[in-house]
């Protein structure tokens, strides 16, 4: 995915209202956003086609598939009709989930992204000790595109070790989680940052900072 600035947008806000205020601010800075449950929730799916029409973004649907393999294929489905870019899962599922998925994504020729360990300190807990392991399972399946955190760079190391120079790593946690842009960029491919921008009196400018 070619993403502009390396710097993808959370857009974590709880209306359209709100999503079309941040965007117009920062739409020179960046072309891809990821949205998730809150504004997917909030404004529903027609949210991904009406910020593609508006601002020609790219959309990456952080919908954290996880279940079992054909609840995983019907979500797929209905987030590649409503027109998402890319769409991202878990891995802790097993192959069989993320082999659903994966087989969708193909078919609307879009992209999927395989989470393996996430950034915030809780993940330590479960879900760290088998990120490697999750890592793997993505090579073997011939996965391209990944989720590792940003605010453990020796973590994000290691799977950028596994998964490879030719993969392309995204990277949550740059700003309020604590993670640094710059040093995050010399392991990923791209930085997700949401409310260091949507939150800033001058979300613009907040990209011109992290950008530095
Ligand atoms: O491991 C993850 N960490 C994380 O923060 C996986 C994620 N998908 N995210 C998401 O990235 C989180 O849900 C939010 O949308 C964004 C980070 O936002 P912020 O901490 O910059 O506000």
């Amino acid at each position: 995915m070619n993403i502009k600035n390396n710097l993808i947008l959370a857009l974590d806000v709880g209306s359209e209202y709100e999503a079309i205020n941040i965007c117009e601010k920062i739409s020179d800075n960046i072309d891809t956003i990821k949205i998730g449950y809150p504004l997917a929730l909030a404004e529903g799916l027609e949210i991904i086609k009406k910020l593609k029409d508006h601002f020609g973004f790219k959309v990456i649907c952080d919908f954290k598939v996880a279940d079992i393999d054909a609840t995983n294929e019907k979500i797929c489905e209905e987030t590649f009709k409503a027109g998402a870019d890319a769409i991202i899962c878990h891995g802790f599922v097993g192959p069989d989930s993320v082999k659903a998925c994966l087989d969708v994504a193909d078919k609307y020729e879009k992209e999927l992204f395989l989470l393996t360990e996430m950034s915030h300190p809780g993940a330590k807990m479960f879900l760290q000790s088998a990120a490697d392991e999750i890592a793997k399972m993505g090579v073997e399946m011939g996965i391209k595109n990944y989720v590792a955190p940003a605010t453990r760079l020796n973590r994000l190391q290691d799977i950028r070790n596994i998964v490879g120079e030719d993969a392309f790593i995204i990277s949550p946690g740059v700003g309020k989680q604590g993670g640094d842009a710059k040093k995050t960029l010399e392991i990923s491919d791209a930085i997700i940052v949401g409310r260091s921008i949507y939150e800033s009196d001058n979300p613009k400018l907040a990209c011109e900072e992290l950008l530095k």
